[in-house]
């Protein structure tokens, strides 16, 4: 991907600060040991991956990374897969967690905090721009062309936008804009939502991203913390004082998303729910996904273990290990095992006569002998005991599994503890 000269400068002068703190307590126990930024996502990567790869990508490599909630793994991940940056270029990436570094704090109080509380930090680093991002979402987006935006419209913030269905509206925090994409009325999470004019099915929400200039950025986190009545939250206090009393402009994402040839439209996807973690990855494994993670001009950065191929083979009776419309990620073995709709992230081990449809494996998980699994989604190293059914008796596998309404389980090794098998 070519940035034009203009753009490259301006996310050269900027800095991205990933909010990557969020608990993502709708993923139940997938975030139960680390937080949501950090739960891995298309075989090989973890979702804040898309984030920070977007911020490589668009040329900015000054990065900040708020953490706090579980941030081992998150870190752990962060210190091994992006620590490529050159200090001598001024690129770094920053790991900043909650750790008391004002007096009497604990925890980043809200989204706004996180920022505040690191000032002093990012005024001795100096950007001009502050691109501010969450860490769990999945999309492609160049934040250089937001930069830009912002410049050209002298918007004292800049709200990245997407049209989302209205029924799911409240979710957000939903704009109403002018012809000219000024921002007119902002409200957070609404119960009953503004349509955008002439579709009522339809609602303009924010991405929870936002472009400011530094400066101006910190005298508004100054004026919020000294706010009584602050939630200390972006969407909640700084947005809607912005709305009303200076320039906020709405940048639809449609503006700088990144699509490859295959991609029909913007993709971006909050995985917040079993459900929707589960749909995201099997969508991967469709004839045309909906969004291509092989595209070249716009990769995705993640730190992968070092593992050899993946590895198909017949078992001695000369049953195929074979897969279809499935992915498989380095170090797994698929012996005697057959696959349909799978995701398989590194080093799943699939032993003989077992099968799978609809799978989601993360790492190192075994299936063992015999098993038939069906639309499930496997935490890290679990072992899939000899023999186990799941996806055929909703009633049962409700008793010993996480299953959703949908009828997707979630699996993982302590409930496989508990089975009386
Ligand atoms: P929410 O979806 O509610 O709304 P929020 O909980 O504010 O999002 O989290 C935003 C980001 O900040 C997430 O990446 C989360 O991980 C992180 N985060 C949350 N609390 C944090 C903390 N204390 N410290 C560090 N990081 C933290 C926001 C906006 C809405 C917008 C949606 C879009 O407020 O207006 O529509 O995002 O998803
Ligand atoms: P199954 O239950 O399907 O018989 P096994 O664990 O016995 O599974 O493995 C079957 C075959 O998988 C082995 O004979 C070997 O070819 C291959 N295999 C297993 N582990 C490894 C490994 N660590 N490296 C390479 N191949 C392996």
């Amino acid at each position: 991907m070519k940035l034009d000269r203009e753009t490259s400068r301006l996310a050269n002068q900027s800095m991205a600060f990933i909010l990557a703190g969020g608990k993502g307590s709708r993923l139940q126990e997938l975030t139960e040991k680390r937080s949501k930024p950090a739960m891995y996502f298309g075989g090989k990567s973890r979702i804040i991956d898309f984030a920070l790869s977007n911020a490589v990508n668009s040329g900015i490599r000054r990065i900040g990374v708020a953490t706090q909630y579980k941030a081992h793994s998150l870190i752990r991940h962060l210190q091994r897969g992006w620590s490529f940056f050159r200090e001598e270029r001024n690129e770094y990436l920053d790991i900043l967690p909650a750790s008391q570094r004002m007096d009497n704090e604990v925890w980043y109080k809200g989204t706004s905090d996180a920022i505040y509380q690191n000032i002093d930090i990012l005024e001795s680093y100096g950007p001009k721009y502050m691109v501010i991002l969450a860490g769990d979402h999945i999309y492609k987006q160049d934040y250089g062309l937001m930069v830009r935006q912002h410049v050209e419209t002298g918007a004292d913030v800049t709200i990245g936008s997407i049209e989302v269905p209205i029924e799911e509206a409240s979710a957000f925090g939903v704009m109403k804009v002018d012809e000219n994409d000024n921002i007119l009325e902002f409200v957070e999470k609404p119960e009953n939502p503004p349509s955008m004019p002439g579709d009522p099915t339809r609602a303009l929400a924010s991405m929870g991203i936002y472009v400011f200039e530094s400066k101006l950025l910190y005298d508004m986190l100054r004026q919020d913390a000294d706010n009584p009545d602050t939630q200390n939250d972006f969407g909640k206090d700084i947005i809607p004082y912005l709305v009303k009393h200076g320039k906020a402009v709405a940048h639809p994402f449609s503006h700088s998303c990144i699509r490859s040839g295959l991609e029909k439209k913007p993709y971006w996807r909050d995985v917040g729910t079993i459900d929707a973690f589960w749909e995201a990855n099997i969508d991967l494994t469709d004839f045309v996904p909906e969004l291509d993670i092989y595209d070249n001009d716009w990769p995705i950065w993640t730190h992968q273990e070092l593992q050899p191929p993946a590895k198909f083979i017949h078992d001695e009776e000369g049953r195929r290990g074979q897969a279809v419309s499935s992915m498989v990620s380095g170090g797994c073995i698929i012996s005697g095992s057959s696959l349909n709709r799978c995701l398989l992230f590194t080093g799943v081990k699939a032993h003989s006569f077992s099968s799978m449809e609809g799978v989601v494996a993360l790492p190192h998980a075994e299936i063992n002998r015999n098993a038939e699994l069906k639309n499930v989604v496997i935490d890290r190293d679990v072992k899939i005991p000899a023999g186990l059914v799941v996806g055929q008796d909703p009633v049962l596998d409700a008793q010993r599994f996480r299953r959703t309404d949908s009828g997707i389980c979630l699996i993982t090794q302590s409930m496989i503890n508990k089975l009386d098998l």
